[in-house]
Formats: structure tokens, sequence, C-alpha cells
């Protein structure tokens, strides 16, 4: 059995508010060719793919976004992306706005929405779901901001943790496979919450400014890119895994989003990446057998972890100050 896959970052370039999913599918659905064309088995498109980064604009009435979210997958809409991943046989990560019809954590049935990604199997399955936990941004119009970022007004916090799921993917008899969505990339907690599960093939998808509006002076620019790349790089070095990063990239409704998407392994080294801000496939083969090394040495969590000084991690949210020296 071969431990080499071929995995594509598909990042996409700006969907406009005026464009309907109908666009972005036929968009998708070339890059699956392509990727497929390349040898590609696996295929990861950014996170809400099916429209533009719509938490940018502000709706008082909630029902009024829905236009954005999917009620099903596939819909009428989206059936030409699911066809396409049966008939080139590969195993793909979608992100997309999720309305869901099911119990709250008080047990009451409701509407809930999530920013959700998926990986669908050759077969057109999904086998694996997740919904973001990290969500930035705010949840009332604020005025004094020059970009809304509303994703706290438009999504639950996800509730199904960081889960992996091991499955076929090409010649390879199973690959352990985790997702994560944007602001996901640059909490180690979520990195290794994966790890912990021996994750070899982490799949995330961004839409990212490529300005800090409110960067109050002190993140210059080109930084941005720089933090995207820091993030994925540790997480890959410090959990053994392989990543494809992807962006929806270039300028929406006259807002810039970086592009810069990366395949990633793990030592941490970018193997590919993009060098656009449009519809753009990059390509690497993962030989698989490289999360061993550093999964049985430097990290090796089973030898090496120290849960019992790990204890704020998990019991404490926000920071605390330290006790002063000299103590009064
Ligand atoms: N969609 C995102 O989660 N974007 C955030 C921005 C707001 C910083 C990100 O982490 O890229």
């Amino acid at each position: 059995m071969s431990s080499i896959i071929t995995v594509a970052a598909a990042q996409l370039g700006p969907i406009q508010k005026s464009e309907g999913r109908e666009i972005a599918v036929a968009r998708m659905v070339r890059l699956l060719e392509r990727a497929y064309r390349h040898g590609a088995q696996v295929v990861v498109f950014p996170e809400l793919a099916l429209t533009t980064f719509f938490p940018r604009w502000y709706h008082e009435d909630l029902d009024e976004a829905d236009r954005w979210f999917e009620t099903a997958l596939p819909s009428p809409e989206t059936a030409p992306l699911f066809e396409a991943i049966r008939r080139f046989g590969l195993t793909v990560y979608l992100g997309y706005a999720e309305i869901a019809y099911e119990p709250d954590e008080a047990g009451v049935m409701r509407k809930r929405r999530f920013n959700t990604s998926v990986i669908i199997a050759p077969s057109g399955e999904v086998i694996l779901k997740y919904r973001k936990v990290h969500l930035p941004g705010h949840a009332e119009y604020a005025p004094a901001r020059k970009v809304q970022h509303l994703e706290k007004r438009y999504f639950e916090v996800g509730n199904l943790g960081f889960p992996v799921v091991r499955a076929p993917v090409g010649e390879a008899e199973g690959v352990n496979m985790g997702m994560m969505i944007c602001n996901d990339r640059r909490w180690p907690e979520a990195w290794r919450v994966l790890g912990l599960q021996q994750v070899e093939l982490v799949m995330l998808g961004y839409n990212t400014p490529s300005m800090n509006m409110e960067n109050r002076g002190f993140e210059a620019h080109h930084l941005r890119v720089f933090h995207s790349q820091l993030s994925i790089q540790a997480g890959c070095y410090q959990n053994a895994c392989f990543a494809v990063a992807v962006a929806k990239a270039g300028t929406e409704d006259g807002h810039e989003m970086l592009g810069h998407s990366i395949i990633v392994n793990p030592q941490g080294e970018i193997m590919a990446q993009a060098t656009s801000w449009d519809d753009e496939l990059i390509v690497a083969d993962c030989n698989l057998d490289m999360c061993q090394l550093g999964r049985s040495t430097v990290f090796n969590f089973g030898l090496h972890r120290r849960v019992e000084a790990y204890s704020r991690i998990t019991d404490q949210v926000g920071s605390v100050a330290p006790p002063t020296w000299p103590a009064r």
C-alpha cells in the first residue's frame, strides 16, 4: 500500500456579492477537473466557498441573511460539485454556511447557523463535519469599524469539537484527516486536539483581509501573510502533520483578501504556494511516513507531554496577571 497521496489547494479568487452560487460552483468544478488531471486525490476549497464573505455585511434581521446559507448538501445548486467529485473520484474539503434544525444545549429544537466544513468522499458521501470554533469579530453593528466582521452575529460557536476521521485516499489504505476553519489556525489548542488524534492531514480554508483595518499602528501589512503562515507551519511541525491551507483571495466588493494558499509538511516547510489572488491550483505529493519522525521523537506525546502542568489550558479562559515581585 502506498503512503504517498497527492493533495491540491484549490484557491478561489473573489466571489462578488451579486454573484449566485452557480458561478462559484462552475469555477469549483473546473478546479476539480484540473486537480484530477494533475493526479490529485484530495482537493481543499476555502472557507465559505460558495458565496462572498457575507459577514462583512450587516443584516438587522438574521433571517434576511438566510440566502447565504445552505440547508442541505447537495442542493440543486451544489449538485454539479458532487457530480464532479464522483466523476473524478476525489476527496474534497468544502467550507460553507450551514443552517441546521437541531436541539441546542438546553434541548430546544431550533434553527441554528454555523460556519461549517465537510469532507466529502469520492462516493459523494459526507464523511466528516466540522463547525468553526474560533469565531472572530463581533455580534452587533460596530459604527467605529471601517469594515464589519459579523461572524459572531451570524454563527454559533461550533459544537462538534475538532474531529478526525480515518478513510482511504487513493492508494493509501487510510489517512487520518481533520479540519479547521480560518481563525482556528491561529490557535495552538486546535492543532493539538487534532494532533492528539494522530491527524496526518489538516485541511483548512480561510478568508483573511489583506490589511488589518483596526491595527492601531502595530501590525504592518506584510505581517498578515507572515502570521498566517507562521501559525500553519508551527501547527504542522508541533503535531507532525501535513496541512493544506486555502484562501479565498482578491478583492470582493472592494475588500481585499490575501491569497498565499500553502501546502505544508510535518517539518513545517512550505511545499507549494499560490502566487495569484485568483482561482489557482497548487499540488504536492505528501509521503505520510514523514509524520512518523516527529511523532516518535520530539513530539512523542505519550512519552513527553506533562498534562499535570497544563491545567490552565482548560480550567481558565482569559489570562490573569502574575504575582508582583517584591511582594507587598
Ligand atoms: N474568517 C476569519 O476567521 N478571518 C480571520 C480574520 C478576521 C483575522 C482570520 O483569522 O484570518
